[in-house]
């Protein structure tokens, strides 16, 4: 059982846990099925950015909304989607989110709050931002959370949104997922700030920057912002500085990342979001043990395996059905 909004103390710490290492293996199996050459298309993975939508999300009530990107997979996970039907969308399949007419790039559950992930960079800014028109109009006391890379965020969707969010104290929360690249475009090479989220300054908010390799100052930082944006009070940027252990996606060995330094993948790697957060709750002294943690892996395993079956059994979609659900 996910329960992505846990109460306890206890639980909520466990709960990070399950939430990254569903993400985590999830992935694992993508990337597989890739290699395998048994997934149309291509896969942007978020392996090694695990801790930043486990950490949000888990500042968000059920009712709230988020905006995903390309690389949505760990966004879904951590909102409590369905691994099965996730897995049968990437596949293609019919019994997938999206009837297998999806795939990876716009793989969603709106019944998970998802607005849709987008394979256009930057544009789940705007979404985010009027489903928090919306909701403040409708005085719902919903919130919307956008979550966008480094280099959506020297697009012009990002600053407009921002801008007006701003002037109408929107309850949006903007997340900037910074892996430092933008496919092999390396931010500080077309940025001249250090933290993106100083930008925040010139639209009168906060901005914070967050270690977004660890889950529980991600999930502070936006507990923070979550609370002003109910309490009326406004947006947040939050930038969290990650990086993403593939290449841009499953066919990009991603070689440019050692121009500058060659270690840079290598010293990323051993900060794994994952393996060191299981290592700080055994040391934490919160009565939690190496059972607890066996015990979730073994459920998420098996969760997997029952994913990978349904995907597999799942049939592909007729062609008859090529023209339904289409709006535009
Ligand atoms: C409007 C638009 N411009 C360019 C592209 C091509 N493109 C796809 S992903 C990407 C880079 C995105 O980088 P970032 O926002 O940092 O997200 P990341 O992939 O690192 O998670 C680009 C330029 C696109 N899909 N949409
Ligand atoms: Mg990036």
């Amino acid at each position: 059982m996910n329960n992505v909004f846990a109460k306890t103390q206890k639980a909520r710490l466990l709960n990070f846990y399950r939430v990254m290492y569903r993400m985590r293996r999830f992935e694992e199996e993508v990337f597989e099925f890739y290699k395998k050459g048994m997934m149309p298309g291509l896969a942007h993975l978020y392996l090694g950015e695990e801790a930043i939508a486990a950490g949000v999300c888990a500042a968000l009530n059920e009712s709230d909304y988020i905006g995903s990107s390309h690389r949505g997979h760990g966004h879904l996970v951590a909102r409590g989607a369905r691994l099965d039907k996730m897995m049968a969308e990437i596949l293609g399949k019919k019994d997938g989110y999206c009837k297998g007419k999806g795939g990876s790039m716009h793989i969603m559950a709106m019944d998970k709050g998802i607005l849709g992930a987008n394979g256009i960079v930057g544009g789940e800014i705007p979404i985010a931002t009027g489903a928090a028109y919306a909701a403040k109009y409708r005085g719902t006391k919903q919130v919307a959370v956008s979550f966008f890379g480094d280099a959506a965020s020297n697009e012009g969707t990002f600053h407009e949104s921002v801008n007006m969010a701003a002037a109408w104290d929107l309850p949006v929360i903007y997340v900037i997922e910074n892996n430092l690249y933008g496919i092999s475009v390396d931010i500080r090479d077309v940025t001249n700030t250090e933290n993106l989220a100083d930008r925040a300054k010139a639209y009168g908010i906060p901005g914070v920057v967050v270690d977004g390799m660890d889950v529980i100052a991600v999930f502070e930082a936006s507990a923070k912002a979550v609370k002003r944006a109910r309490d009326g009070k406004g947006p947040t940027i939050i930038e969290c500085k990650s990086y993403r252990w593939q290449g841009h996606h499953v066919g990009d060995p991603g070689e440019y990342r050692s121009r500058k330094d060659k270690n840079e993948k290598a010293l990323w790697m051993e900060r794994c979001p994952v393996k060191n957060y299981r290592a700080r709750l055994l040391s934490r002294g919160d009565s939690i043990d190496e059972k607890d943690l066996l015990d979730i892996e073994a459920s998420v395993e098996e969760e997997i395996k029952d994913a990978v079956r349904f995907a597999s059994d799942s049939p592909y979609p007729d062609a008859s059905e090529a023209f339904e659900d289409l709006f535009a």
